[in-house]
């Protein structure tokens, strides 16, 4: 019976991606085996998290990254594992790390046809303090067979092929898109696989979570403190809406998915475009939540159709259940 199956019917990652391959007879097995170089790296990353008070990897690297931010030991490691394990699948030609300046460019004999864009550990300002933390991948395919360039990546988020991230938290959840739904696998420690445990994820058409750093409210725009104002004092009879703020995208992300409600990472004075990237953070989560059935937005548009011109370019984003990002998309609509 189910209960027996569900035991002994194990399907991992790679099972259930080589399923889906054998649905498109004409695929090689690119994409499979670019996605068992990622898992790999995951896999890696969440032994070193989990190890990392132990091992002593927490603390200063001595290096700063792109954005200027102190990196930890983690970060460092993190994004050397990824890039490797990207690079030895032969199947990337361009790579965007959000630790590093400029796009890599594959050498030519490892050259495949994919484009990754990855923030290899995201949330790092919890690391010191053990809150999950996560890694954020988007899938681009080459545009076509041509010297890749960087105009691979600078590609409009409805142009993914994949999405997803790692979260390393109580379990290690790898949740993924290929643009048809959204799937959850959990790492089983003891076999070192990650399982299929949520095999359908739709986000609850509307949600009773609101997740925004409310720490900068004097400086939002006018739709932004309306919308959060209306979650604390509604103005319809209803209850008010429950905040949580982890401050790690990747557990945020995964609670809306999961609980629904809507994650805020809005512009303010000081920061116009807000704070996150577009291409490895703003893209990948907004192709999930769409995949989902929620809806993402930048406070303009859908931010999936965002054209990026700089490859560490921010945009605000409202992102979560499809219901509490048509009340934010009102408020901005009114607003013009
Ligand atoms: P990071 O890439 O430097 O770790 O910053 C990204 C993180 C996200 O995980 C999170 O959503 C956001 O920064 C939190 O920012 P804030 O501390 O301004 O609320
Ligand atoms: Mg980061």
């Amino acid at each position: 019976h189910s209960a027996d199956a569900q035991r002994t019917d194990l399907m991992t990652i790679t099972r259930y991606v080589l399923n889906e391959q054998s649905k498109h007879p004409e695929s090689r097995g690119d994409f499979t085996i670019l996605l068992n170089h990622i898992v790999l790296g995951c896999k890696f990353v969440c032994s070193a998290v989990n190890k990392a008070g132990l091992a002593k990897l927490i603390g200063l690297a001595g290096e700063t990254n792109v954005q200027g931010e102190e990196q930890k030991k983690l970060d460092v490691l993190s994004n050397e594992v990824f890039i490797k394990a990207l690079i030895s699948s032969g199947r990337t030609s361009v790579l965007v790390s959000e630790e590093d300046e400029d796009a890599i460019f594959v050498e030519p004999s490892k050259r495949g046809k994919y484009c990754v864009v990855f923030d290899p550990l995201d949330g790092s300002s919890n690391i010191d303090c053990g809150v999950s933390i996560g890694t954020i991948f988007g899938i681009y395919a080459l545009k076509d067979a041509h010297e890749p360039t960087i105009e691979d990546v600078l590609q409009p988020g409805t142009n993914m092929v994949a999405a997803g991230y790692c979260m390393y938290g109580s379990s290690c959840t790898l949740v993924l898109t290929t643009g048809s739904g959204v799937r959850g696998f959990t790492l089983d420690p003891s076999l070192g696989e990650f399982i299929l445990t949520h095999p359908d994820i739709k986000i609850p058409k509307k949600g009773r979570i609101y997740s925004v750093n409310e720490g900068n409210a004097q400086n939002w725009d006018g739709p932004t403190a309306t919308y959060v104002e209306n979650c604390k004092f509604p103005k319809d009879g209803s209850s008010p809406k429950s905040l949580r703020y982890i401050g790690s995208m990747v557990a945020d992300v995964h609670r809306t998915l999961l609980y629904g409600g809507i994650f805020l990472y809005p512009a303010d004075k000081k920061s116009p475009n807000g704070k996150l990237r577009v291409l490895y953070e703003v893209f990948p989560m907004s192709f999930l939540m769409e995949q989902a059935g929620g809806q993402a937005f930048t406070g303009k548009q859908r931010a999936l159709d965002l054209v990026p011109k700089k490859l560490h370019e921010r945009s605000p984003v409202f992102l979560g259940s499809y219901d509490d990002v048509e009340e934010i998309k009102a408020l901005y609509a009114a607003e013009n």
